[in-house]
């Protein structure tokens, strides 16, 4: 499958060439915040453990576009930490797994509840409905 990187990081596209921005990554566990850090970093499909803590990696999805991104494990037991790295961040990625609709509630609430996060207002967003090869559960 390929992904459109340059279109998919089009909200950020008012960052700077070069400036490296800082993106945090959240979403809940199971979403594919991983998956898609390293699609977009290296531009193929790894295998994934459940995210303990953070991961932080550079990606540089088209020419010019450098983007620090700090993926933040979306584990109930992990949540927290979500409202620690937040500040400084200057751009957020939300990705939800658009077949789990089990949780879809929980999703709004983890989402309404980051808006409320100090840091983040006027901060561009990118909200990525993930899963989309799959049927819905
Ligand atoms: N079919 C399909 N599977 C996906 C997709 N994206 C991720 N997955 C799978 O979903 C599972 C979870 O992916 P991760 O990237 O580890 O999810 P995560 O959001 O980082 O999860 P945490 O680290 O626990 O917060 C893995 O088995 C992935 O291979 C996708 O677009 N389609
Ligand atoms: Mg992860």
């Amino acid at each position: 499958m390929s992904l459109d990187l340059q279109g998919m990081f089009n909200p950020f596209a008012s960052f700077g060439k070069n400036d490296h921005a800082r993106i945090l990554m959240l979403g809940l566990d199971g979403a594919g915040k991983t998956t898609i850090l390293y699609r977009s970093k290296l531009n193929e499909t790894i295998n994934t453990e459940p995210t303990n803590g953070f991961k932080i990696e550079i990606i540089n999805p088209c020419p010019g576009m450098f983007f620090t991104v700090w993926d933040i494990g979306g584990e109930k037991k992990h949540r927290y930490l979500w409202h620690y790295y937040h500040p400084g961040m200057e751009g957020l990625i939300f990705v939800i797994d658009s077949t789990d609709r089990e949780r879809i509630d929980e999703v709004r609430e983890e989402f309404h509840n980051i808006l409320t996060f100090p840091y983040m207002t006027n901060v561009p967003v990118l909200i990525i409905a993930n899963k989309r090869d799959l049927p819905s559960k």
